[in-house]
């Protein structure tokens, strides 16, 4: 008998290691989601499995329902790694970011800048690991080249081999989790997409809220964003912004995660984002105020009265009427 029980010890322990080969991160294909916008929002137009992330667009888009500029791509897998040092590397037209368990490893998501390469060399434990990218194309050449694989010998863990950056969100409030355990999501909406649980009476920075008021951003730290259900969490920090008084002169504060476009319309190009809190110059309005133009950055555009608040100092009457 006891010569069976090691056998069927034995047999269980090469399955194991065996399934947990099997799984290797490196033969697992990546799933990549496609979106016709620049900030991976709302639903993505099509997805499909890729075996490597080396992509070179040129002028051209992804795919005929893709425009050639304006879109975004997140690339994600899991799988098993040994213990190590692995090195990672991406050359990029635009912006991307690079995330390994739910940490920002590099990030040159903001930067703008027309093909550009990070790298950074992390110690992972063994065992199951999560890699996404998130790309984005504005203009002119799209490509995206991801190389990776253990660091060789004798390389320092941690070691950057070119500085990366962190942009922070700014924070609109603090919530307070009334739930027993609380789902942390990656969209604001129930789907596969649970990034970690949070618990009755921790605290975090509000970062945003959905346009239907049901969802908030949090920071869970300072390198995981995501969404809580507003259900769940002290019911103050959730009502609208109501505070003006940091708000003066001609501008106005986007009450949300709002896209500038170029013309006064809901289905006109989008052009850029404001940050929920997000104080603006105002340009000009349209006839009936429904949408207000404003100066983001150094380009003018569009955003819906319905998603704003205004200065106390602005005067309709006194501002430029276009459209
Ligand atoms: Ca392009
Ligand atoms: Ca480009």
């Amino acid at each position: 008998m006891t010569h069976i029980r090691i056998l069927i010890l034995i047999i269980l322990l090469w399955f194991t290691l065996f399934s947990a080969q099997a799984q290797s991160i490196f033969d697992r294909p990546w799933a990549v989601d496609y979106y016709n916008n620049p900030y991976l929002a709302g639903e993505s137009i099509f997805g499909r499995s890729e075996n490597a992330v080396g992509f070179d667009w040129g002028t051209d888009s992804p795919n005929d329902d893709i425009p050639n500029d304006n879109f975004s791509v997140r690339f994600a897998k899991s799988g098993y790694l040994p213990a190590g040092v692995y090195r990672f590397i991406i050359s990029a037209d635009e912006g991307f970011r690079l995330y390994i368990d739910q940490q920002v490893i590099l990030d040159a998501w903001d930067d703008n800048v027309p093909g550009q390469t990070l790298g950074r060399d992390i110690r992972l434990s063994e065992g199951i690991h999560h890699i996404q990218i998130d790309y984005r194309e504005f203009s002119g050449e799209a490509f995206i080249y991801l190389d990776w694989g253990a660091a060789p010998p004798d390389t320092e863990a941690e070691t950057l081999i070119q500085p990366e950056h962190i942009v922070p969100e700014s924070a609109i409030g603090t919530v307070t989790v009334t739930a027993n355990a609380l789902n942390v999501r990656s969209e604001p909406r129930i789907a596969n997409n649970v990034l970690t649980r949070v618990q009755r009476g921790q605290q975090f920075p509000l970062l945003d809220r959905s346009t239907d008021g049901n969802w908030l951003q949090i920071a869970v730290d300072s390198a995981t964003t995501g969404w809580v259900s507003a259900a769940y969490v002290d019911g103050s920090a959730a009502s609208p912004i109501s505070n003006n008084s940091d708000l003066s002169g001609v501008t106005l504060r986007s009450d949300t995660r709002l896209f500038v476009r170029v013309r006064p319309y809901a289905d006109s190009e989008i052009i850029g984002l404001l940050r929920a809190g997000e104080v603006v110059p105002i340009v000009a309005r349209n006839d009936n105020m429904t949408w207000w133009q404003i100066r983001d950055g150094n380009q003018i555009g569009w955003v819906s009265a319905q998603f704003i608040t205004l200065s106390p100092d602005v005067n309709p009457a006194r501002v430029a009427v276009v459209e």
